[in-house]
């Protein structure tokens, strides 16, 4: 077993049955005229998350560790878009056209993961309609299928998918570690709170550290 320093306590993990898990580093919520700045964010609240999380994944391949990458987004006919969440926004909406393609839709370039985080050959990658990973996705499948029974979650934004996917995995009995500085969101103090809720009450949904300490718990 390794040991992550991480509040509430530390986190003990074995690399061989944990996987890393990047959620939705995809240009619509990181990069200007996507589904982020159309709900009204400023992205370059959620851009700070990029380096931190580039270092992380190198060290998880390095280790050996099971990576796996979401993307939030939709058909092209938005079947699997339902309308409680396809009449949120701002001035565009899921579907219409951006300067990126059509808003969060499959194969559009606003869609696509950012070009410092793109998944490697092998690396699965989980096409989720919704805001947790696991929900009308083959994830819990393929954790299960390669043994996994620890997480380490990272990507955008805290409060929303991060979150979620955090507390579904929770709930499948997973144990999960949140790197604070690879995860980030439009609004810094719903970011501070998501966390404080994870770890709170002797880590009642997961754990919360920094990229430096999962990277050190990583090295041979
Ligand atoms: N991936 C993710 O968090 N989707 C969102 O819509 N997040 C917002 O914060 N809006």
């Amino acid at each position: 077993m390794r040991t992550i320093k991480a509040q509430p306590f530390d986190f003990q993990f074995d690399p061989a049955t944990t996987a890393l898990v990047v959620i939705d580093m995809q240009r619509d919520f990181v990069e200007r005229g996507g589904f982020g700045e159309a709900l009204g964010n400023d992205v370059s609240l959620v851009r700070r998350a990029i380096e931190p999380c580039t270092a992380l994944l190198k060290s998880a391949r390095e280790a050996g560790l099971l990576v796996i990458h979401t993307r939030e987004g939709h058909r092209d006919d938005l079947s699997d878009c339902l309308p409680a969440k396809r009449t949120r926004g701002g001035k565009t909406f899921i579907g219409e056209p951006g300067p990126m393609g059509r808003i969060l839709v499959r194969g559009q370039p606003g869609h696509d993961i950012i070009p410092e985080l793109a998944p490697q050959p092998g690396e699965p990658v989980i096409d989720k309609p919704g805001k947790g990973a696991f929900y009308a996705t083959d994830l819990h499948l393929i954790l299960q299928s390669h043994r996994i029974a620890s997480l380490i979650i990272c990507g955008v934004t805290t409060e929303v998918c991060v979150q979620s996917t955090a507390r579904e995995a929770n709930d499948r009995g997973y144990e999960l570690v949140i790197p604070e500085d690879c995860c980030a969101s439009y609004f810094p103090e719903f970011h501070q709170a998501a966390l404080a809720m994870i770890k709170a009450q002797g880590a009642i949904v997961g754990w919360v550290s920094h990229s430096a300490e999962v990277i050190a718990a990583l090295r041979p």
